[in-house]
């Protein structure tokens, strides 16, 4: 049995429930839970010294990054397939996995932090966010946080971060104009890659901002929460404080955001 070292919240976890819902593989879940920390645990830190989720255990084998996981899922359950027919749409595929990883994960990280998370992150004592940000070990992502944490959607990192987002509504836009799913006509690892960053985005409040000019995108966001893999990836999931976070984003982010978008 597969175990998978998870997150409720964790858009990189969700990739990962996505397609073995998809692909209907059995798994054992065990929750990681990230505002308690958990994720510094010694014990976890030697299966994924990154101190982040997800990692996925089989037997021996311990595969970290979520691209990956979905990678090795493909290769020993292969069917379904979650990879296009032919070599040009596989190619795609592997382009908006790596635009996930690179540039959308940061980025919505960023207006994740500066606002769904920020609140809890503030409540702690001033001792607590010291140690707590100490012990992320990536330095780039330690900064980030910290910026966001401690200047919000004022943050510099924020105007990138809601210039990718931009960028990427627009190119889902001009893909789904052409096929149905991201990478072609059926569903594919792409799909799952991007579907987490889409749903925070709907969860932030911030999805409408796009979602009147983009109606392929929108057609898209609303087939892909009708699938079978949604609920039991995603919602069924969340738990009530999980639900609180994102109930309680400020109601203006919305109109910041845009603010900033529009003046970028
Ligand atoms: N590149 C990694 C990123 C993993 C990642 O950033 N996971 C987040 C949740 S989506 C995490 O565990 N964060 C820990 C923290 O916030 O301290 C992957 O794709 O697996």
């Amino acid at each position: 049995m597969l175990t998978l070292y998870d997150g409720t919240t964790s858009v990189c976890a969700i990739k990962v429930r996505l397609a073995l819902h998809e692909k209907g593989v059995q798994f054992q879940s065990h929750n990681i839970d990230l505002r308690a920390g958990d994720q510094f645990d010694p014990d976890y830190l030697k299966l994924n010294p990154n101190a982040v989720v997800p990692t996925l255990v089989n037997g021996e084998a311990v595969i970290l990054e979520s691209s990956v996981i979905l990678h090795y899922l493909e290769d020993t359950h292969p069917v379904p397939s979650l990879l296009p027919a032919d070599a040009y749409a596989r190619a795609r595929m592997r382009l908006w996995m790596k635009r996930v990883d690179d540039i959308v994960h940061p980025s919505i990280g960023s207006l994740t932090h500066a606002t769904a998370y920020r609140p809890g992150f503030l409540k702690l004592d001033e001792e607590s966010r010291v140690e707590r940000l100490a012990k992320i070990p990536d330095e780039n992502r330690r900064t980030r946080f910290t910026a966001v944490y401690e200047q919000g959607l004022e943050a510099p990192v924020v105007i990138g971060a809601v210039k990718a987002v931009n960028t990427l509504m627009r190119d889902m836009e001009s893909a789904l104009a052409e096929t149905e799913f991201l990478a072609g006509p059926a569903y594919s690892l792409a799909d799952c890659a991007v579907t987490p960053y889409a749903h925070r985005l709907s969860d932030l409040g911030l999805l409408g901002l796009w979602a009147l000019d983009c109606p392929n995108l929108s057609r898209w966001y609303g087939a892909i929460r009708e699938r079978a893999n949604f609920a039991p990836a995603i919602t069924d999931y969340l738990t009530e404080a999980d639900r609180a976070l994102f109930n309680n984003v400020d109601a203006e982010t919305p109109g910041q955001v845009k603010e900033i978008l529009d003046t970028a």
